[in-house]
């Protein structure tokens, strides 16, 4: 399995896949990072969309510039058959729900059983609720933090209007794949001690619970 790809010198190429239902803001999220712009109207994803962009990683001799390749899933039912082919290669999934949608929070499990299955293999894992900035929130951050935990994940809340901790996201993710990758951590990691702040405007630091998918991961 494809877990990654080592480039030249202090670069490095990781494949990531974002997944979740319909309309969660995916596509909204990565826009935002990636080109720094957001749309209020909805056009869905049609199978996959792919974004790229580069990073700088650490510090002195830990430095690295990692390119994160950002396999965008339709998050629609129909798409289902078609998306399993796009997970192979990753080495690291986001799992997005919508904050004021409770359903697309109790689909995770369901989005996580088929990534693990498609990609075959453990990868660490961020879960993300997305639309921080839309009332009312449905979805309660204690269940999203306990979720996250159960996966030994960490969890964000990220708002791709205002654009709130999306940078923090994709440096979380970038972060993790690239230590677990390149062995700077043991295979199959317990991330939860990782000190990362997802609320930097609240100056609480909640803790972030990294984690991974897992072929034993509940269906749901
Ligand atoms: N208020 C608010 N709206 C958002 C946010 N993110 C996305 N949206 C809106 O939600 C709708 C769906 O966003 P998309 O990014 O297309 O959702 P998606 O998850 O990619 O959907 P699929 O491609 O069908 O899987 C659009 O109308 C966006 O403008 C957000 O953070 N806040
Ligand atoms: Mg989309």
């Amino acid at each position: 399995m494809n877990k990654g790809v080592t480039g030249i010198g202090s670069n490095y190429v990781y494949k990531i896949c974002i997944a979740g239902a319909e309309s969660v803001g995916k596509t909204s999220t990565v826009n935002r990072w990636a080109h720094g712009w957001f749309r209020h109207d909805y056009k869905s994803t049609v199978g996959v969309q792919h974004y790229s962009r580069t990073i700088e990683m650490g510090q002195g001799e830990n430095k690295a510039t990692i390119k994160l390749i950002i396999w965008d899933m339709a998050g629609q039912e129909v798409f289902k058959e078609l998306r399993k082919s796009f997970y192979d290669g990753a080495s690291g999934l986001v799992l997005m729900c919508d904050i004021t949608r409770k359903r697309t929070f109790n689909q995770l499990p369901r989005w996580l059983s088929e990534a693990t299955e498609n990609i075959g293999g453990e990868v660490p894992v961020v879960v993300v609720a997305n639309k921080g900035d839309k009332k009312p929130h449905r979805v309660e951050e204690k269940d999203i933090s306990k979720f996250a935990e159960s996966l030994k994940a960490p969890h964000i809340i990220t708002s791709a209007l205002t654009g709130s901790n999306v940078t923090d996201l994709f440096e979380l993710i970038g972060g993790m794949t690239h230590k677990e990758v390149q062995g700077l951590v043991p295979k199959g990691h317990d991330w939860s001690n990782m000190a990362k702040n997802p609320k930097p405007a609240r100056k609480t630091s909640k803790s972030s619970s990294p984690g991974r998918t897992s072929k034993k991961a509940r269906r749901g």
